[in-house]
Formats: structure tokens, sequence, C-alpha cells
């Protein structure tokens, strides 16, 4: 291992383009851990206006703290304006100075540790969003995007942004989501978790990190392989912006025991339901 290997890296959840939290979060990861690499699990915020001001304030900090920020996209992120930035040679977008986001399915390895990055969810408020300005359907993983990863090699740890079918997290309770988005994309969301869940089978993780559901859990699940073997995954949620259980620590010391503690800067207002 070289002095500069990395033994530990941050992971944060959605934070939607909140500059003041995203600037707290960098800060009091900065004060509190000595890493240079922050992964973001999507809704990072590149969408809505003067989100170039957001992502200059988020590059500016990040710089001062020594840290870069890899983002798997989520569903609310502006999938056309991604498509129009430049690509480093590994396939990443190069969205602001040390901010990069990852391609679906991209993989790395830090610490001998081996991760896939999964971004991509689906809006379950689409209907109530336009189409190229508010929503993209590229938000969603295909079909054949899901075969591809899941053809690649098992990895210790998988990032998504969407939540696997028959994880924990917390939801709605039926009646409620049902009514609040309607039948059809209610199917779609199910859909889009289950094609998610057969990709963490097919790749059998120890550790999964996920967004989007604004809650921090976790659970430890025994899943089965797509041949039948028994796996065993850790899984946390993270939190949204202004919420705790937003960032953690994952320290990756031992590859077998993937530890992770939390990193979370102080609220400033209690917490507060964030739903988009
Ligand atoms: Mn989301």
């Amino acid at each position: 291992m070289t002095p500069t290997e990395p033994t530990s890296v941050a992971v944060a959840g959605d934070w939607h383009g909140n500059a003041s939290w995203a600037i707290k979060c960098i800060r009091h990861l900065a004060e509190h851990a000595d890493v240079t690499l922050l992964l973001h699990l999507g809704d990072f915020g590149y969408m809505g206006e003067g989100f170039d001001r957001y992502l200059h304030k988020v590059s500016r900090e990040a710089a001062k703290a020594g840290v870069t920020i890899w983002v798997l996209p989520g569903n609310h992120e502006n999938y056309d304006w991604l498509a129009k930035q430049p690509v480093d040679n590994q396939g990443r977008t190069i969205t602001s100075h040390g901010i990069l986001a990852l391609p679906r399915g991209y993989r790395f390895t830090v610490a001998g540790v081996t991760f896939c990055a999964v971004g991509g969810a689906v809006s379950v408020d689409k209907g109530r969003r336009t189409f190229g300005r508010s929503w993209w359907p590229q938000e969603e993983i295909t079909e054949t995007e899901a075969n591809a990863i899941s053809a690649g090699p098992p990895v210790d740890v998988l990032l998504t942004h969407d939540a696997p079918m028959g994880c924990a997290t917390p939801r709605m309770d039926r009646r409620s989501f049902l009514d609040w988005v309607g039948p059809v994309v209610a199917s779609e969301a199910d859909a889009h978790q289950v094609r998610l869940r057969n990709i963490v089978d097919a790749l059998h993780p120890r550790l999964l990190l996920h967004g989007h559901m604004h809650a921090r859990y976790s659970e430890t699940v025994e899943w089965v392989t797509p041949d039948y073997k028994p796996y065993t995954c850790r899984i946390e949620g993270l939190a949204c912006d202004d919420m705790e259980g937003n960032q953690i620590l994952l320290d990756l010391t031992d590859p077998t025991n993937l530890t992770v503690t939390d990193l979370t800067p102080p609220l400033s207002k209690g917490p507060r339901f964030r739903d988009d």
C-alpha cells in the first residue's frame, strides 16, 4: 500500500442541490476524517434553476477540503445536461472541477475493496413534472443496462440510488402510495426495484449503500444469487439533506468487515421531511 492509499471513503445520500447543506457536509468531513473521496448516492442536484451556482460552491468547498466527489446520478438529475458534459478516459462525466458523475455500472477499487455504482430510480411524482425540464426518462436503469452490469464479476460494495425490492427501508403504506402516485407509476417503481434487486443478487455484495428513500436504516439480509447460492448483505440506507444520517464514513481497512460510522454535520433546524 502506498502512503497515499486511502483506508476510508465518505458516502452521502441525496443533497437535492442544497448548497448550504452540502458545504456543511464537506466541512464536517474535513474536520473529522482523513478522506480524499466522497461517494454521492444520487439526487445530488444536477437540475433546476441555478444549479451551476450550486455546483460551483460545492466544487470550491471540496477543493478546499482536498476531497474529490464521485456522484452516481439519481432520478432528479438533468440527464440531458449530463450527456453534454465532457467525459474522461474512464467514461466518467466531468461535471465540475473535482466532481465526476459515474456511468451506470462503473466499477472501481479502493484499498483492495471492489465497488460498483448503479444510479437511477423512478420519479414517482413524474406526473407532476415536465418532460425534459424536471423529469428525464434516462432516470431508469434499463433492462439492457441491468443485464450488462449483472454479467460482470461480484463486488464487495454496491452503491445505488434506488432501494432494491425486498429491503426494509421505511415505506409509505401501500394504499397511501397508490393514492399518491396511481397504479401505473407504482408498478413502474416496483419493477425498477425488482430490476435493481436482480443486479444485487447477481453481484451479491457484502455491503449495499443506497439513498432515494430519505431514511436512515440498517439491516442484514440473507438473499440468494441467481444460481441459488445464499449470501449475506448489509444494507445501509442514507437520509437526505438536512436530516440525521445523511453522511457516513466507510472504513475499508478490513474488506471482510466493512464498518460505517456516522459523519452527518449537526442540524441547524429540527429534522424535516423532504419528499423531493
Ligand atoms: Mn431519488
